[in-house]
């Protein structure tokens, strides 16, 4: 059989200000002609369909369209809810959607499986995790009477003790058997954007601790698309199909094509999507603006200008002036003089990760890390680590 794994849409999400609809339509044009091309026996969504928990009407026509296109092909699709979906929502519509074959999750759960049989007569199960965030999975007292480094092992290991549970409930012999989740495996490349960043939290699991049972764990989140090195089993994040902001401009976006057939390993195939708009980050001056306006004149993606301000130009009216001249341009930074090379600090094990993003962070609002900042965030980020109940 074929699967189709994909992720992290978003619909309705904006950038800049701007809807994104269109994009989002013609994103699921070309997701139509790939499932045909492919053959494709079933979907798999894992997560993050849409941008909020309370979609504007044009977002869940779109996802619907698609739904009565699938239903109508008799391809199946299985869905879970991500971080950005309400889960609730979708375990409301779950029933309904389910007479034509949409199978929908929106909360963890230990039956969260589907068995389908697909057009090759073959069985297929997907084991189902939505997103299930520290919240759900650490009492609220252990916050207090544990150290945050507890915490995380704590939540790796209820994690894994979810998926584990979820694969051999419902995994079957004469089956191909797939786990989907929404969820940040420790040490998954990120995309840089700020919205990945800040997502990128500490409540990760290994990849050494996903299940060993399956086929396949299509996971979704990331919207970088990835193979998940060390995992005991393939694993992939599809990532998003579009750029979702600026910091995703080097992501190539794509779906995978899974061939499978219980009792053998499956055959991963990434798909690039080519009809994806880009977006460019562009660095520049006031006196380079109009050189670039003839170089971009056919770039029909989306972009956001940096621009370094010198002395001589005028402060007011920029940001005007930019959109006039590239009319494509979304949003206006204004930089700040280049930051100076950073020194090296000495980091300590339990401080590197929030100093490491809180750098991240400076870089992306071209802010130089200076040693007074940096050591002011580190004795906080000390007090916070250390502090007694
Ligand atoms: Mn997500």
């Amino acid at each position: 059989m074929r699967l189709l794994h994909t992720s992290d849409w978003h619909v309705g999400v904006t950038l800049g200000g701007k809807d994104r609809l269109n994009e989002h339509a013609v994103f699921i044009e070309e997701l139509n002609s790939i499932i045909q091309e492919e053959s494709i026996d079933a979907v798999l969504i894992a997560g993050d369909l849409y941008d909020q928990s309370n979609p504007p009407p044009g977002a869940e026509k779109l996802v619907f369209d698609f739904f009565r296109v699938m239903a109508e092909r008799k391809i199946p699709v299985v869905l879970i809810a991500g971080n950005h979906d309400s889960g609730p929502r979708i375990e409301g519509r779950a029933r309904l959607l389910q007479l034509v074959e949409i199978h929908a999750f929106g909360e963890p759960r230990r039956d969260a499986a589907i068995e389908i049989i697909t057009k090759t007569n073959e069985k297929l199960v997907v084991a189902a995790l939505p997103f299930a965030g520290e919240s759900r999975l650490l009492h609220w007292d252990e916050a207090a009477a544990q150290s945050s480094l507890d915490q995380k092992q704590t939540f790796a290991e209820r994690m894994k003790g979810l998926l584990d549970a979820l694969a051999s409930t419902h995994f079957k012999p004469d089956a191909v058997n797939v786990m989907m989740a929404h969820l940040t495996v420790d040490g998954a490349a990120l995309s840089g954007s700020e919205r990945n960043l800040r997502m990128s939290d500490t409540w990760t699991i290994p990849s050494e601790m996903l299940p060993a049972l399956g086929h396949y764990i299509a996971l979704g989140h990331i919207h970088k698309p990835q193979v998940v090195p060390n995992a005991p089993i393939p694993c992939a994040y599809s990532g998003s199909p579009l750029h979702i902001d600026f910091g995703e401009e080097k992501d190539f976006k794509g779906v995978y094509v899974v061939t499978a057939a219980a009792g053998k390993p499956i055959q991963l195939d990434f798909r690039p999507l080519k009809n994806v708009l880009p977006v460019r980050t562009i660095r520049t001056t006031m006196k380079d603006l109009p050189s670039l306006s003839k170089e971009l004149h056919d770039f029909t993606g989306h972009i956001k200008v940096a621009i370094k301000l010198n002395e001589e130009d005028k402060k007011v009216g920029v940001a005007e002036e930019i959109r006039r001249t590239l009319p494509q341009t979304l949003m206006v930074q204004v930089d700040a003089p280049t930051p100076e090379p950073k020194s090296v600090v000495q980091l300590t094990d339990a401080g590197q990760k929030p100093l490491e993003a809180y750098t991240l962070y400076l870089e992306s609002q071209s802010r130089q890390a200076t040693p007074d900042l940096v050591n002011a965030f580190q004795e906080l980020a000390n007090e916070a680590l250390h502090a007694s109940p």
